[in-house]
């Protein structure tokens, strides 16, 4: 089979939210040599946007879209270990947290950006999902990280990064803030006062550099 009928294949698993066709694909893609950012960008991460989509025209509901998250995990865990050994600046570049905001259970685009950035050389602290104001403060401490990283996926949960930004501020932490995810911008990066956006993993890793730099 050909890279762009494999890719194909993989958004379709996800679409179905077919797990073991998603595992058996990630793993075929791996093994053909396939790049994993074409692997993630063009096949998987295209599947959960298809579902998402689906899911906003009324056409998938909650059980489509849970099983379709869930197939882009079983995904997401064969590639991960190639992410990690593919960095290629393997000199540590500094310490991060990372976590999606509290009230926000979506992890996948976070768990995306944690890989990315601990193969390109950062020390990184995953916090997980659904993560409190006062955590991400209190790890940053405990950890001193030089780098606080938030994902949100819902308009409603996005409020919270603002709250660590400003948690930050108050007890005079100094670590620089990355924000991200789906409805997040540049605006609102500034609107809060964090340092950095990342459009994407790739970009989130961009910013932590230079930040760190
Ligand atoms: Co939900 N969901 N979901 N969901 N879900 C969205 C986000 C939504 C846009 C769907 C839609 O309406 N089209 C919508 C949000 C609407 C809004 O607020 N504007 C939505 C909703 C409403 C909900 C529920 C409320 C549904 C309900 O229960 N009625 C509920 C909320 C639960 C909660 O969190 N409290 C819910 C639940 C779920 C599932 C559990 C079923 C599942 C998540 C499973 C999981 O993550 N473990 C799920 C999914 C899968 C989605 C969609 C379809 C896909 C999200 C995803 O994983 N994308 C999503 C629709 C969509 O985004 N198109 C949707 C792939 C991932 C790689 O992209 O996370 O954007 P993303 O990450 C990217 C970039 O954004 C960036 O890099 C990543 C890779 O390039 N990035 C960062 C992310 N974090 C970053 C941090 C950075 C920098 C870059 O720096 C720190």
């Amino acid at each position: 089979m050909n890279s762009e009928a494999l890719l194909k294949e993989m958004r379709e698993a996800v679409i179905q939210g077919n797990s073991d066709a998603a595992r058996n694909l990630a793993e075929k893609g791996l093994a053909a040599g396939v790049d994993v950012n074409k692997i993630l960008d063009e096949g998987f991460v295209k599947g959960i946007e298809h579902v998402g989509r689906l899911w906003e025209d009324g056409e998938y509901f909650l059980p489509e879209l849970v099983r379709g998250a869930e197939a882009m995990k079983a995904a997401l865990a064969v590639i991960e270990p190639a992410i990690l050994a593919g960095g290629q600046d393997r000199k540590r570049l500094g310490r991060a947290v990372i976590g999606t905001i509290e009230g926000d259970i979506h992890d996948i685009g976070k768990t995306l950006v944690a890989a990315m950035m601990t193969a390109y050389g950062f020390e990184v602290t995953d916090l997980g999902a659904d993560v409190p104001v006062t955590t991400f403060v209190e790890k940053t401490k405990e950890t001193g990280a030089e780098l606080v990283c938030m994902s949100a996926l819902l308009t409603t949960t996005m409020v919270g990064q603002k709250k660590v930004v400003d948690l930050l501020r108050e007890r005079g932490i100094p670590a620089k803030v990355i924000v991200g995810g789906a409805p997040v911008s540049q605006d609102w990066a500034d609107e809060i006062g964090a340092d950095g956006y990342g459009e994407s993993a790739v970009a989130a890793v961009e910013v932590a550099r230079s930040l760190v730099a």
